[in-house]
Formats: C-alpha cells, structure tokens, sequence
C-alpha cells in the first residue's frame, strides 16, 4: 500500500513535466497504487479557463490547483501536479496548506534545451511576439532553491527521470 501526498512538478514549458508525469502515472498504475494527474495545460480548458499568464491570473490558477491537489492526497491518491509554477511565493503557499504532504520537484531542463525542443513551437511562436508574458523569455521563472527532487533531464533519457521520481517516490510513499 501507500500514503497519499502530493508530487509538484516545477520547471519551464517544454522542461519535460507532462512527459513525465504521464509515464510515472502509467507505472505506478500497474502496481494497483491510486494515482492522478493535475497538468495546467489540461485545467486551463476547464476549472481555470477564467485565468490568463499574468502575475495575478497564474497565483489563482496555482493556487486553485494546489487546493484541489491537497484535497486528492488527503484522500489517499498520489497527485503528480504539473504546472510551471515559476513563482516561488506561490510554490510556498501550496506547500503550506500541507508541509508533510508536499514534494516539490524540480523537472531542471535549461532554456536552451527547452527552446531547441519547442514541442508545441510555443517558443518560436514567443520569440516572434505572438504571445506575451511568455515564461523564461519575457515573463521570470523562479527555480526552487532547496526542492525535494531535481530531475535533470538533458542528456538523459526519459526512462532515467521516469526512474528517478519513481524511486523518490517508492522511498516516500510505500508503507
Ligand atoms: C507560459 C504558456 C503561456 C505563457 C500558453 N507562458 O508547455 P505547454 O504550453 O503545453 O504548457 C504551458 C501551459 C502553462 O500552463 P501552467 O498552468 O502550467 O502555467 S503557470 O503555472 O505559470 O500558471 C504552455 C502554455 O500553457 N502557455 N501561454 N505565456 N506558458
């Protein structure tokens, strides 16, 4: 068996969080354990399509996600959250609902890397103006300073991060 908690995936768009998380999710799933995901690309379509990527708007969308996150731990499932979450303030207001309970880790995929990755062409798209604020080019991303978890994931694959968390997990959780 296992306890519930939550897993707060932190880094830039294209870092490799939903990627992750997606493949964590499928694994522990396997084994019978109770898991979700919480991905701000998919909230954004639905409990938070009212919010926009400034300051304000990605405070009330982090912190919405992070009350529903708690909310899911508390009744027993493992929440792997997905956001880029880029300020630190408001990473720190989620991990205080429920300190015991909160896990942040760091998916630490460069700008470059991410930029050269593009998955969505979201960074061309940026560079060329056609979308404000866009994080890590013309809006701050604020790493974590002292993470449970940093995944580096360049120069590695995606079954070594898969694995990393996996163990973090498993070191955590199981009972
Ligand atoms: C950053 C943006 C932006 C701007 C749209 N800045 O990589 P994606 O595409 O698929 O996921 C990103 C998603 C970010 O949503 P979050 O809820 O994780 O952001 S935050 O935690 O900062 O509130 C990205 C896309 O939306 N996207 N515009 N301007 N990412």
């Amino acid at each position: 068996g296992h306890r519930g908690g939550v897993l707060w995936l932190t880094g830039l768009s294209g870092a490799g969080k939903s990627t992750i998380a997606a493949e964590v999710e499928r694994r522990l799933f396997l084994r019978g354990w109770q898991v979700t995901i919480l991905d701000g690309d998919a909230l954004r379509l639905g409990l938070n399509s009212d919010l926009g990527f400034s300051p304000e708007d990605r405070a009330e969308n982090i912190r919405r996600s992070g009350e529903v996150a708690h909310l899911l731990a508390e009744s027993g499932l493992i929440v792997l959250a997905a956001f880029i979450s880029p300020y630190r303030a408001d990473r720190d207001r989620v991990r205080s609902i429920n300190p015991e309970a909160f896990h942040e880790i760091h998916v630490a995929t460069s700008l470059d890397e991410c930029e050269r990755r593009d998955p969505k062409g979201l960074y061309g798209q940026a560079r060329a103006g056609a979308i404000p604020h866009f994080t890590g080019l013309t809006a701050p991303y604020e790493p974590p300073e002292t993470p449970e978890l940093a995944l580096v994931t360049e120069g590695r694959s995606v079954e070594e991060s898969v694995s990393d968390l996996l163990h973090y997990i498993d070191a955590t959780f199981a009972l």
